[in-house]
């Protein structure tokens, strides 16, 4: 009989996104059900409807660009392909049988699953993100973050109201030049691309370590009149650095999804602090500011808020809760708390 010798390269080991979970499930959890499996499978088949729904955006029968006509919660106007995602998630999640509660960007309330359907998880998620590169055809993606419910809990608003250090998954997928889905299941951060050939994510950036420096800092200059003293210090600083050191480069692609996808590979800062109009800053702590932080701390890097605080320790006053956000490589994050102590924080 002919045996097969293990070969590990890419092209004869495709370590698919399912097998992979499964790997970390046996690893963390040698009992679980596989529950969160499903999950995640769920949420990757979402996430390959939207990279086909954007692939096509545009073309003749897909008349998904543009505005809808409506307005969200945050009272932003909707894009035709928000809603569309919107809605390919949460089919996709209720369907499951895995979820107690949703909570998305494009809602005002959660969602509760009705008894029937319902699970022990809760999903909160940001369907389409970079709402303003949609109909250019720049990199957008979709956020999530997973929740257990408390134990005998059947989905309450206190399941999802939590901190994102109680999240037991995170992850985003960036439908760019390549469709890559960034994961962690609370033991490092690994990254997939969907082979369009095979219609799977298999690894390609397994074990994620981020730089402890980079020498990018990403943010909207466009804001910079209305920065606190400690974020103009910082870009200040970056932009002519003392002993006439080589400046940092400026990268903002707009796209959360695409400027943290790039600080994770390069390392770096991305910056979207509070200012004079928005006193919060503009990330929804929930499904953008704890997802990435949570996939940045377990890439090794450092996540915090305005206080200088683990952003993962905040507390969420309202599901669509906002908050300075400041993310990135370990030393450069340091820098960014320098200047705040320095402006007396
Ligand atoms: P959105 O959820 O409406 O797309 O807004 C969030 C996006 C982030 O992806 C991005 O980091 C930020 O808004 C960009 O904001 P700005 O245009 O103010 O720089
Ligand atoms: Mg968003």
């Amino acid at each position: 009989m002919m045996t097969i010798p293990p070969n590990r390269t890419p092209q004869t080991d495709p370590f698919t996104l399912s097998a992979w979970v499964l790997s970390q499930q046996h690893l963390t959890a040698p009992n679980a059900k596989g529950r969160l499996t499903v999950l995640l499978n769920a949420i990757t088949v979402g996430c390959k409807f939207v990279a086909s729904a954007v692939r096509k955006a545009g073309l003749a029968g897909n008349d998904v660009l543009g505005m809808a006509g409506s307005s969200n919660v945050q009272g932003e106007d909707q894009k035709k392909l928000d809603l569309v995602a919107n809605e390919v998630f949460k089919n996709v999640l209720a369907r499951t049988g895995q979820c107690a509660v949703l909570v998305t960007e494009e809602e005002e309330e959660p969602i509760f699953i009705r008894p029937e359907q319902r699970g022990e998880y809760c999903v909160v998620f940001d369907p389409l993100d970079g709402s303003s590169n949609i109909d250019c055809g720049v990199s957008i993606g979709t956020i999530f973050g997973i929740y257990k419910v408390a134990p005998g809990s059947e989905g309450s608003l206190a399941d999802v109201l939590r901190p994102g250090r109680d999240m037991v998954a995170a992850g985003y997928c960036m439908y760019g030049s390549m469709t890559y889905l960034m994961l962690s299941t609370g033991r490092g951060v690994s990254g997939f691309t969907l082979d369009p050939s095979l219609g799977e994510f298999v690894a390609t950036h397994r074990d994620l370590v981020m730089p402890p420096r980079g020498s990018i800092y990403s943010i909207n200059e466009g804001n910079a009149a209305m920065w606190d003293a400690a974020t103009s210090a910082y870009v200040a600083e970056k932009k002519r650095p003392p002993g006439g050191g080589k400046p940092y480069s400026l990268r903002y692609v707009g796209s959360m999804v695409a400027d943290v996808h790039r600080t994770l590979l390069y390392g770096g800062v991305f910056l979207y602090p509070a200012d004079a109009k928005n006193t919060k800053g503009k990330l929804r702590l929930l499904y953008e500011g704890y997802p990435m932080a949570y996939l940045i701390e377990q890439a090794g890097g450092r996540a915090i808020d305005e206080r200088c605080e683990r952003l993962l320790l905040r507390e969420p006053e309202d599901i669509h809760d906002r908050a300075p956000v400041y993310l990135g490589s370990c030393e450069d994050v340091d820098d960014i708390e320098r200047h705040y102590k320095e402006q007396g924080l």
